[in-house]
C-alpha cells in the first residue's frame, strides 16, 4: 500500500442554470468521490472540493428566458444542487460558488497578478456584435458552424461536438443566440492569455510527462490540440454578470467565465480552510501535493491547457497530477440534453427512490463512460438492483446475518479447523483491498466496483457450496466454522463497499454492529488482521439492503421519457425552417376549395389510408387519405375539409385518388384538418 499523501480533488464546478442529472454523476461526481472516500479511508489528507460555477452566459440566458435576474438563477439552482449532492452522499470537503466573496477576491487577485506580471496581451479586436440586442456576442451568445468538424451549433467558445476550443468570430455562419441576427463587427479592447507563449512547456509537461499515466482519451485530445498550434485567447468579455476586469480600462468588462471558475477550485479551498482552522496553502503550492481535477469531456481544454498556463504564469502553484476526464453518458439511446429535459434529474430521482442513493451509484460506475460514451437505460438500472445488488450482495449479507442470529443468537462462532477451501476464501478476502485499490489509483472505477462485487460473489458462493443449513442438521462444529467464515466475508464488505455504496456500507456496519473503533476494520486491515470479527462479537437483526425494484417502478419512468419525447417533437415541428420562397404566381397555380366529406371507408388492408367521397362544390371525388391512425371513418364523415383540387390525380393500392385534404398535426401526434371554423362556407369556394 502506498505511503499517505496530500490530495486536492476537484470536480467541475456545475453551471447553476439547472438541477443535476446523471450524466453530470457519471461523468464527475460519482467517480470523484469514490477516488476522495478511498483516500480518505487509506489514510490520506483528503480535500475533496466542489461549488457552482454562477458566471457565464448560460446563467444569463436562462435568466433572460425566466424573465428574472441572474441572480434569481443562481440563488435558485445553487440551493438546489447542493442540497441534492448532499443528499446523493456526495462526501465534498467543501462545497462553496463562485458568486462568493472570497471567489471574487481571489479572482481578481490572480488576474492583477498576471496583468502586473505583463502576462496578458492587451488589444483593440474586432468582435462579434448583435446590433439589436447592443450587446458583444461571445461564448454561448453566438452559435455557428465550426471550422473544424462542420457542426452547425457550435458556440462562441466551444465546440461540443468535436470539443474544439474556439473564438467566436472562428464561427462560420454566426447567429446570435438572443435575436438570431447575423452579428456584425465592432471594435473592443480585451485582455488576451498567449497561449502561444506557453505551448514549448505544455508540451514538455503533457506531451512528454504524461503519456503513460494519463488516460487516452485525455492525452489524446490534448495533443491534438497542441499539435493544431495554440493561439492566444481573451480572458475578458463585454458583459454585466461576472467579475468586473479590476485593472484600468476594464470598466464595463467581466473575467471570461473560463478564467474565473477554475480558481473557483481554490477560492474553495480557501474556504474550507477558514473554517477548518487549517492553511490552505500546502493543498495548491506545495510540491508533494496530488491536484486531480475530475471532469467531462467537454472541460478537457479548460482544465488541461488554459487553467495550467494560468497556474503556472501564476508561478506558484502546482499543476494536475491527472485529469481523468469521462466521456459523455447518453439517456436511452440519446444525447442528455437540460433543454429538452432528456435527463434522469437527480432532485427527481432522490424522491422518487427514497433510500436507494446507492442504487444509482452503483449502476452509473457499473456503466460508466470511463473509455467510451455509454448508454443508461432504465432496465440495466433495474437489472443491475435486482441481479447484482439484490441477488448477490444483499442475498449473501441477508443469508450470512438470518443465519447468526438463528444459530448462535447473533454472536459471532468459535471456527474449528478450516478446510482448503476456507483457507482459500481467506485469503482470497485479504487479496481484494489490494486489487480494488490499483483499479481506484488508475482511475477504473468500474473494474473496481467489479472486484467488490466479486467479493460479495465469494461469499454468495461460499454458502451455496457449503449450505451450512443443512450442515447444521449433521454436524454443528462445522457450521460454526462456515459462519464464521462468511462472517469475515461480510464484515470486509462493509469496510471495502464504502467508496461505492457508503449509504449500505453504513446499513451494514451498523447490522453487524462494527460501528465502535474496537471491532471497526480499516481498508488496509481487510489484508493484514487475521481476524476481522472477532469470535463472541454480537452482532445486529438482519435488515434488507436492498429491495427489488419492480416493472412498474421502471415503465413509469420510461413514460416519462416518451412524455418529453413526445413534448420535443412536437416542439420542433413548430420551428420548422420555413422552405425557399415562392412567387404570386406558383401560389396561384394552386386551386384549393372548400368541401365536405360525405363517405369514408378503411382501406383493405392498409393501416393508414381512408378512402373518402368529398363534395368540392364541382363535383364528388374520390381522395385517397393517410389519416386513418387519427380517425375513424364515422369521425370524419361531415366534416367541412380543404381540398387541393387540382393535384395529379395517382392510383394508391389500384383506387385513383383525385386531390388532397389538407392536414396538419397537434402537439400530441395526432392528424387535425386545416378547415373553415364556419360550417356556412358553401362547398366550392375558393381558398385564396
Ligand atoms: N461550469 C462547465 C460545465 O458545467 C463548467 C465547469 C467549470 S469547472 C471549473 O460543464
Ligand atoms: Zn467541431
Amino acid at each position: 500500500m502506498n505511503k499517505p499523501k496530500r490530495y486536492t480533488i476537484t470536480s467541475a464546478l456545475p453551471y447553476t442554470n439547472g438541477p443535476i442529472h446523471i450524466g453530470h454523476l457519471a461523468g464527475v461526481y460519482v467517480p470523484a468521490d469514490i477516488y476522495a472516500r478511498y483516500l480518505r479511508l487509506t489514510g490520506n489528507d483528503v480535500v475533496f472540493i466542489g461549488g457552482s460555477d454562477e458566471h457565464g452566459v448560460p446563467i444569463t440566458i436562462k435568466a433572460k428566458n425566466e424573465g428574472v435576474t441572474p441572480q434569481d438563477v443562481v440563488d435558485k439552482y445553487h440551493t438546489i444542487i447542493k442540497q441534492s449532492f448532499e443528499e446523493f452522499g456526495i462526501s465534498f470537503d467543501n462545497y462553496s460558488r463562485t458568486s462568493a466573496k472570497i471567489h471574487h477576491e481571489t479572482a481578481s487577485e490572480f488576474f492583477k497578478t498576471l496583468y502586473d506580471k505583463g502576462d496578458f496581451i492587451e488589444e483593440t479586436t474586432e468582435q462579434l456584435y448583435d446590433e439589436k440586442a447592443n450587446q458583444f456576442l461571445a461564448d454561448r451568445f453566438v452559435t455557428g458552424t465550426c471550422p473544424k468538424c462542420g457542426n452547425e451549433e457550435a458556440y462562441g467558445d466551444q465546440c461540443e461536438k468535436c470539443g474544439t476550443s474556439l473564438n467566436a468570430t472562428d464561427l462560420i455562419n454566426p447567429k446570435s443566440a438572443l435575436t438570431g441576427n447575423v452579428p456584425t463587427l465592432k471594435e473592443t479592447k480585451h485582455w488576451f492569455l498567449p497561449l502561444d507563449k506557453h505551448e514549448a512547456f505544455l508540451r514538455e509537461w503533457i506531451l512528454e510527462g504524461h503519456k503513460k499515466d494519463w488516460k487516452p482519451n485525455v492525452y489524446g485530445q490534448v495533443k491534438s490540440w497542441i499539435d493544431d498550434g495554440l493561439r492566444p485567447r481573451a480572458v475578458t468579455r463585454d458583459l454585466d454578470w461576472g467579475i468586473p476586469v479590476p485593472v484600468p480600462g476594464g470598466e464595463g468588462k467581466v473575467l471570461y467565465v473560463w478564467f474565473d471558475a477554475p480558481i473557483g477550485y481554490i477560492s474553495s479551498t480557501k474556504e474550507w480552510a477558514q473554517r477548518e482552522g487549517k492553511d490552505w496553502e500546502p493543498y495548491w503550492k506545495s510540491n508533494d501535493t496530488k491536484l486531480v481535477h475530475f471532469i467531462g469531456k467537454d472541460n478537457i481544454v479548460f482544465h488541461c491547457i488554459i487553467f495550467p498556463a494560468m497556474l503556472k504564469a501564476e508561478g506558484s502553484y502546482i499543476l494536475p497530477e491527472n485529469v481523468p476526464a469521462n466521456e459523455f453518458l447518453n439517456l436511452e439511446g440519446n444525447k442528455l440534453s437540460t433543454s429538452k429535459n432528456w435527463a434522469v434529474w437527480l432532485p427527481e430521482y432522490l424522491k422518487e427512490f427514497p433510500n436507494q442513493q446507492d442504487v444509482l451509484r452503483y449502476a452509473l460506475t457499473a456503466n460508466a463512460p470511463e473509455t467510451k460514451d455509454n448508454d443508461f437505460t432504465w432496465k440495466d438500472f433495474q437489472a443491475r438492483n435486482n441481479n447484482e445488488l439484490v441477488a448477490i450482495f444483499g442475498n449473501f449479507i441477508n443469508r450470512v446475518v438470518v443465519l447468526t442470529n438463528k444459530y448462535y443468537n447473533g454472536i459471532v462462532p468459535a471456527p474449528g479447523a478450516f478446510s482448503q477451501v476456507d483457507e482459500e476464501t481467506l485469503a482470497a478476502l485479504k487479496a481484494y483491498p489490494e486489487v480494488i485499490s490499483s483499479s481506484i489509483e488508475r482511475y477504473r472505477f468500474r473494474e473496481a466496483q467489479t472486484e467488490l462485487m466479486n467479493l460479495a460473489r465469494l461469499g454468495n458462493k461460499y454458502l451455496a457450496d457449503e449450505e451450512p443449513w443443512k450442515v447444521i442438521k449433521v454436524d454443528e462444529a462445522r457450521t460454526q466454522t462456515i459462519m464464521y467464515v462468511a462472517l469475515q466475508i461480510a464484515s470486509a464488505l462493509a469496510t471495502l463497499s464504502e467508496p461505492f455504496l457508503p449509504f449500505t456500507s453504513t446499513k451494514l456496519k451498523s447490522i453487524l454492529n462494527v460501528t465502535s473503533s474496537a471491532v471497526e476494520t480499516s481498508w488496509n486491515e481487510v489484508s493484514t488482521k487475521d481476524v476481522l470479527l472477532p469470535v463472541g462479537h454480537q452482532i445486529g437483526e438482519a435488515e434488507l439492503l436492498f429491495s427489488k425494484i419492480e416493472d412498474e417502478t421502471i415503465q413509469f419512468q420510461l413514460d416519462k421519457l416518451e412524455a418529453s419525447k413526445k413534448a420535443n417533437e412536437a416542439a420542433n415541428k413548430a420551428v420548422e425552417p420555413q422552405k425557399p420562397t415562392i412567387t404570386f404566381d406558383d401560389f396561384t397555380k394552386l386551386d384549393m376549395r372548400v368541401g365536405t366529406i360525405l363517405e369514408a371507408e378503411k382501406m383493405p388492408k392498409a393501416k393508414k389510408l381512408l378512402v373518402l367521397k368529398v363534395d368540392t362544390g364541382l363535383d364528388v371525388r374520390t381522395i385517397v387519405s393517410g389519416i386513418a391512425e387519427s380517425f375513424t371513418p364515422e369521425e370524419v364523415v361531415g366534416k367541412k375539409v380543404t381540398v387541393l383540387v387540382n393535384l395529379a390525380p395517382r392510383a394508391l393500392r389500384g383506387v385513383e385518388s383525385q386531390g388532397m385534404i389538407l392536414m396538419t398535426e397537434s402537439t400530441e401526434g395526432k392528424l387535425v384538418f386545416v378547415n373553415p371554423d364556419d360550417a356556412n362556407v358553401p362547398n366550392g369556394l375558393h381558398i385564396s
